[in-house]
């Protein structure tokens, strides 16, 4: 299918820095920070600083350097958040069926507490 990217949403205006947001890590494609409604003790989400909808616009149209550092840079704040441990839970929603609300890729880490077998 082909996306189209809203460069109006809320994660697109905090990586051209118009709104602040509390960052854990950034690198050259990624950007890492809190969310601002927690669902757990520690709940991060990384974004690519590219303009892609969801996981598969990702996957399919970054390129190499840009999936690398993305998946990187979840790696290495699982480390630096001290989540590997005890265990976390990613989640990528998608789309209307997905509930996801901001339209651009966002990986959430949740940690810190025990998250059941519910999905999100
Ligand atoms: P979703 O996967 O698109 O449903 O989740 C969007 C997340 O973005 C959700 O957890 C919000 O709390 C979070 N968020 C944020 O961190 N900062 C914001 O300004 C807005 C949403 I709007």
């Amino acid at each position: 299918m082909a996306y189209t990217y809203d460069d109006q949403n809320i994660f697109a205006k905090i990586l051209r820095g118009e709104i602040p947001n509390n960052t854990v890590l950034e690198t050259e494609h990624a950007l890492a920070f809190r969310d601002i409604n927690p669902q757990a003790p520690t709940h991060v989400l990384v974004i690519p600083k590219g303009p892609y909808v969801c996981f598969d616009h990702f996957a399919q149209e970054a390129s190499d350097a840009e999936i690398v550092d993305y998946i990187r840079a979840v790696g290495e704040v699982c480390k630096a958040e001290g989540v590997e441990a005890d265990g976390f839970r990613l989640i990528a929603n998608a789309g209307k069926n997905g509930v996801q609300e901001v339209p651009h890729l966002h990986v959430h880490i949740l940690a810190g507490r025990n998250l059941g077998r519910m999905l999100a």
